[in-house]
């Protein structure tokens, strides 16, 4: 595909535990609605239509670029292109959120979600989308790639919309507990070939989003999340050997996994990501020492006073250390957040 060569290599670096002259930020969420330009064109184009249009999902992923010193790029897409692909109606509506009129409500209707699908197919508008961001960047900083995990997408396809308790989905996993698995597994089988194919494209690291994974517990974690976090990584990384195609980072964002980190940071993945309610001496302590970390700015802290924001990141960062350690919130940015704040926990990040 003739892409640029890659001009700031720091992630990369970063995740493969490699020396880096400054340490590396990006910010989950960092192409959305807390960007006044991202709701000007969102005032014209339906969510969905954005992520289908290879032209807009790149001018989308670049705003963040064009505004700050970031390290990277993130592809925009959602973790719902999965079940919409699968053929699940999916709205965003204001106030509610991400609404599926017709959710999975026993396992009989697992039977009516599309599957196998021809993700190439199916999902090229993404693939399309990574491209043309790649060429678009000319190598400035690397463009990544991202999908939903298994249980994740099973907790929006069975709750159908926002829940704090996630009980309907939870119930599955007590009443269902092997049809919930075949839904994994399924899911899972579409996961590592749409991971594939954003490699293929020019994705050129991948973030695997387990959000929900802090309704479950230990042994919970280990049966529905755990086993196939690990299995999506080994498949990808085998399909990637059999086609000849060099390994790109691996990222596993599990939030609220705490309670697994030790397992997760021996999953395989290159990097773990962590969210804000571990310390950074104590997640260094825990974490293999192979492994890199990522996060874990509290995503409220960016709301404090530039100085203060200042203050915490550099506590931080310094904490971390320079060695294995990518700068980002322990979760996406909040919508209402002033961008000037981005910019200084940014600049803390590189001033270290
Ligand atoms: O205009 C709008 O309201 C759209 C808001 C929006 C945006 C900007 C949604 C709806 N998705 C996105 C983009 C998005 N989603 C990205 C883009 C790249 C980036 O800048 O980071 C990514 C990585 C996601 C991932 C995502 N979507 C997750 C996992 C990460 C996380 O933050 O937890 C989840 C859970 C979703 C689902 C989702 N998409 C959008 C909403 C409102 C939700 C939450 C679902 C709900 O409770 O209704």
């Amino acid at each position: 595909m003739n892409f640029e060569p890659l001009q700031n290599t720091r992630i990369i670096d970063a995740a493969f535990g490699k020396d880096v002259d400054k340490i590396p930020v990006w910010i989950m969420r960092q192409a959305g609605r807390y960007l006044p330009e991202f709701r000007e064109l969102r005032s014209k184009y339906d969510f969905f239509t954005m992520c289908q249009t290879p032209k807009l999902a790149c001018e989308i992923t670049l705003m963040p670029i064009k505004r700050f010193e970031l390290d990277a790029a993130i592809i925009f897409s959602d973790i719902l292109v999965i079940p919409k692909a699968m053929g699940m109606q999916i709205e965003l509506i204001p106030g509610r959120g991400m609404v599926f009129p017709s959710p999975l409500k026993t396992p009989a209707d697992i039977d009516k979600l599309k599957y196998p699908i021809n993700v190439k197919e199916k999902l090229n508008y993404v693939f399309e989308a990574i491209t043309l961001t790649r060429h678009t960047l000319k190598g400035k900083v690397p463009l990544l790639g991202f999908s939903g995990a298994p249980w994740t997408l099973m907790c929006f396809m069975v709750e159908g919309e926002s829940s704090s308790t996630k009980s309907k989905a939870k119930s599955w996993l007590y009443k269902y507990p092997e049809e919930s698995k075949r839904l994994l597994d399924l899911m899972s089988d579409i996961i590592v070939e749409y991971i594939v194919g954003q490699i293929e494209a020019g994705a050129q690291m991948i973030q695997l989003f387990e959000t929900l994974a802090e309704y479950l517990n230990k042994p919970m974690f280990e049966v529905y999340c755990l086993s196939y976090i690990r299995k999506i990584n080994s498949s990808v990384k085998a399909i990637l050997k059999e086609r000849q195609i060099p390994e790109v980072p691996m990222v596993i964002f599990a939030k609220g996994a705490h309670y697994a980190l030790k397992e997760l940071s021996e999953s395989g993945y290159d990097v773990v990501s962590i969210d804000w309610t571990i310390t950074p001496e104590e997640a260094r302590k825990i974490v293999n020492p192979n492994v890199t970390i990522q996060g874990n700015l509290d995503p409220c802290a960016l709301y404090a006073p530039a100085e203060n924001l200042k203050k915490i990141t550099e506590n931080m960062v310094s904490t971390f250390g320079k060695k294995r350690y990518i700068a980002n919130l322990g979760h996406g940015i909040y919508p209402d957040m002033d961008p000037e704040n981005v910019k200084v926990f940014i600049d803390a990040v590189h001033s270290l």
